[in-house]
């Protein structure tokens, strides 16, 4: 037990609570550190009903530390300069699905919830991402459609929740998702659809006429709360908090304004962006931010760098993570208006170098198999044929080869956390050569696209690339772009 333990709990303060007016699907630290601070400040500044209900999809960890400070946390910006700690007081309550499946149906059901806002990572929209259709055989959707009254994905309770209402004769909820996703806002309307669909013609014609799924871009680096961080906070507060989310100063969320009756905080008061059209935003951020987060989480966890600021001091990481804006990723882009791309990648190399920020590319490299496409490989796809050199980001691509196969350079195993892990891992196993495992990889149903498969040049690239990383690991590899 360390000291901090014995510190006061965080608590409330005398404020009275705010009604609730949104539900959020997977109460993760992203967020607490983002979305809900954005709202309990539109809240401060033009008032309104827009408590926050949470709520965990899998397990009551979140809610178990929480609960016993009655929901508030810390939220902890991490600037260069120095810590400042934020108080956030918006979440009202966490709900945990397994224990109590029929509560998070009746919040969302209650008309005074007028959004439903998601972050449940790319994987929690149970589809396929090379083509953004519903996976019928998930077991969460399986469940879904021979149980609707007991839904086990995120989607599930959407359109259990919507049939409720309907069925109720009230509006239905904006739906909102606030994943890393192309198009997340149709991504997720067409999967709720789909699944809406198998269950009832009627209903899926009934949302599709009168729910509204806003796309949106969301930005801000939040890297994993450690044991350590819950002691430093505790003796620069002197209270002790279980939750605290740690976060860059760095924020930025642009949202399409297409929301149920128009019902929604006054996001606007507080800086967010609310535009028609949010995909040059979405591509921006989706490829010059998490693809090369990607892209150096792969290759800089193989070249033995713990975390994203460790790996861009190194001067060839660096220098291959400004030349993959400049050469690879930004002459493929269409700006939003207003913006100049080249001084975003500055800034965002700025925010790399943040040495405050312990983002650990370990944590960045999960998932790769639901990450890889929107990140890195339809820029591939499209760079390639309009004929530029993106030797970069196939040597990225390979890098996560290698990473999947569970191994890294020194010969210990490496953590692969993903939904396809195991699959990876066999298909890495059983082939011999490392031709042949590139071959198994690019085969994998649902990651990469056709275009990509039957090109030689790349396959013969990413090959190459692959057996560097084999032979001469990952820091020459990156020198060797470089030169
Ligand atoms: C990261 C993102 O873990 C990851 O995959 O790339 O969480 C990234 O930090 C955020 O999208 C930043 O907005």
């Amino acid at each position: 037990m360390t000291q901090t333990h014995s510190l006061p709990r965080i608590s409330r303060s005398q404020a009275p609570k705010p009604a609730v007016g949104i539900v959020h699907l997977g109460l993760g630290a992203f967020y607490r550190a983002h979305a809900a601070i954005y709202v309990a400040q539109a809240m401060e500044k033009s008032g309104g009903d827009w408590g926050i209900i949470g709520v965990s999809l899998k397990s009551s960890g979140q809610r178990d530390k929480l609960a016993p400070q009655d929901c508030v946390y810390t939220a902890l910006e991490l600037a260069p300069t120095g810590p400042i700690p934020h108080h956030v007081e918006i979440v009202q309550n966490v709900l945990v699905v397994p224990e109590n499946p029929a509560a998070v149906l009746d919040a969302m059901i209650d008309e005074a919830v007028k959004i439903v806002t998601l972050t449940v990572t790319e994987k929690g929209y149970c589809h396929e991402p090379s083509t953004g259709k519903l996976l019928q055989n998930h077991p969460d959707i399986v469940q879904d459609l021979s149980d609707p009254a007991n839904p086990a994905s995120a989607l599930g309770f959407l359109v259990r929740a919507l049939e409720a209402r309907r069925a109720a004769g009230l509006r239905p909820f904006t739906v909102m998702t606030c994943d890393n996703l192309p198009d997340n806002g149709r991504v997720v309307r067409g999967v709720v659809l789909e699944l809406a669909g198998l269950l009832s013609a009627d209903l899926a014609t009934w949302i599709a006429a009168e729910v509204k799924f806003p796309c949106t871009m969301v930005d801000r680096i939040v890297p994993a709360t450690k044991p350590e961080d819950i002691d430093a906070l505790g003796a620069l507060i002197g209270k002790y908090d279980a939750s605290p989310v740690m976060m860059e100063p760095f924020r930025q969320w642009v949202i399409e304004d297409d929301f149920v009756d128009d019902l929604r905080p006054d996001l606007g008061a507080v800086g967010v962006q609310l535009v028609d059209n949010v995909t040059a935003f979405e591509d921006m951020k989706l490829r010059c931010l998490n693809g090369t987060h990607s892209s150096l989480a792969y290759l800089g966890y193989l070249g033995g760098l713990e975390t994203i600021s460790d790996t861009v001091a190194q001067p060839a990481y660096a220098a291959f993570v400004k030349s993959l804006w400049t050469n690879e990723i930004i002459p493929g882009l269409t700006p939003p208006q207003g913006v100049d791309l080249q001084a975003y990648a500055d800034a965002l190399f700025a925010r790399y170098e943040n040495p405050s920020i312990r983002h650990l590319t370990w944590q960045i490299a999960m998932d790769g198999s639901q990450k890889l496409p929107q990140r890195i490989l339809t820029q591939l796809e499209n760079g390639l044929a309009a004929g530029r050199s993106m030797s970069g980001l196939i040597l990225a691509v390979a890098a996560w080869m290698r990473y999947v196969g569970g191994v890294d350079e020194t010969g210990a195993p490496i953590d692969v956390r993903d939904p396809m892990a195991q699959h990876l891992k066999a298909l890495c196993n059983a082939a011999e050569t490392n031709e042949q495992k590139v071959q198994a990889l690019l085969a994998v149903t649902g990651i990469f696209p056709m275009s990509l498969q039957n090109n030689t040049q790349f396959v013969a690239a990413v090959t190459a690339a692959y057996e560097g990383l084999v032979t001469q690991g990952a820091r020459k590899m990156v020198e060797i772009y470089n030169d």
